[in-house]
């Protein structure tokens, strides 16, 4: 009886642990168009994780934005995005932890694209929830080394979805591209029905209208990296752990965790 009773405790709690081994705190960001925040955090291509204006970003953040690239939410905004979020700090959303994300340059790791063509945004998520996103690009004009206002965004999103399907990981939203040329940025906000959370996110990409598109495209890394280093980062864990033989308190650890994290990700802020 006693020993039916501990395999049921492993079996009920095996999967808790499992999914308490990723990240702690972790939601989501736009991966394709690569965001600055999914490309400078932990887990961003190597290549674009590594440039000028990824280090100068995590450098003025601090370890926040590496560890947590997918966690740059604000509670109880309900779409007063443009009165809550300060201009000059949309990409960060206003949260000092993220500030490097603001600076204004116009070397940060773009994705190169089509003026009015079809598109799969994918947008990464680390831990599904409800909700809409709503997207937006700057207007003709804009200028990335001056930094982001509100007043530089389109007045209405270009694309909006709302509870898209979530396939591999992420939310894929079809939709198509505004028609811009040259260096843009595409503001995804993505506001949370079953938390009081909205997300924020800042990809940068580059309209150009030459089939090329996709050679220059390859200067960036696309979705894939990012969305299969976190599964891959989980699953190593949880087999390390099977090795150490601590199925059991692993099991325990994982279901408190997770019933902690749960509490927490509904209730802070
Ligand atoms: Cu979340």
């Amino acid at each position: 009886m006693w020993s039916y009773r501990v395999g049921f405790v492993i079996v009920v709690s095996l999967p808790w642990a499992l999914v308490s081994a990723g990240p702690a705190g972790a939601h989501g960001a736009l991966e394709d168009p690569l965001s600055r925040a999914a490309a400078c955090g932990a887990e961003g291509p190597g290549q674009a994780a590594r440039s000028a204006a990824c280090r100068a970003a995590v450098r003025a953040s601090g370890g926040v934005l590496t560890r947590a690239w997918d966690d740059l939410r604000v509670a109880n905004v309900a779409g007063r995005d443009r009165q809550v979020i300060p201009d000059g700090k949309l990409c960060s959303g206003g949260l000092a932890a993220y500030r490097g994300l603001d600076l204004a340059r116009a070397d940060w790791p773009a994705t190169t694209v089509r003026p009015g063509a079809r598109f799969a945004f994918k947008y990464r998520g680390t831990i599904p929830h409800r909700g809409t996103f709503r997207m937006y690009v700057t207007k003709q004009g804009y200028d990335p080394r001056e930094p982001l206002k509100w007043s530089d965004l389109e007045r209405k999103p270009f694309l909006t979805a709302t509870d898209p399907a979530l396939k591999d990981g992420s939310y894929t939203i079809s939709g198509r591209l505004p028609s811009r040329s040259g260096r843009h940025l595409i503001y995804t906000i993505w506001q949370n029905s079953d938390t009081p959370d909205t997300y924020y996110s800042c990809s940068d990409v580059v309209f150009r209208r030459s089939s090329n598109a996709a050679a220059a495209a390859a200067a960036v890394p696309r979705a894939r990296p990012v969305a299969a280093s976190r599964q891959d980062g989980v699953r190593r864990k949880d087999a390390s752990w099977l090795v150490g033989g601590s199925v059991v308190l692993a099991g325990c650890a994982g279901a408190t965790g997770l019933l902690i994290k749960r509490r927490r990700h509904r209730f802070e802020r």
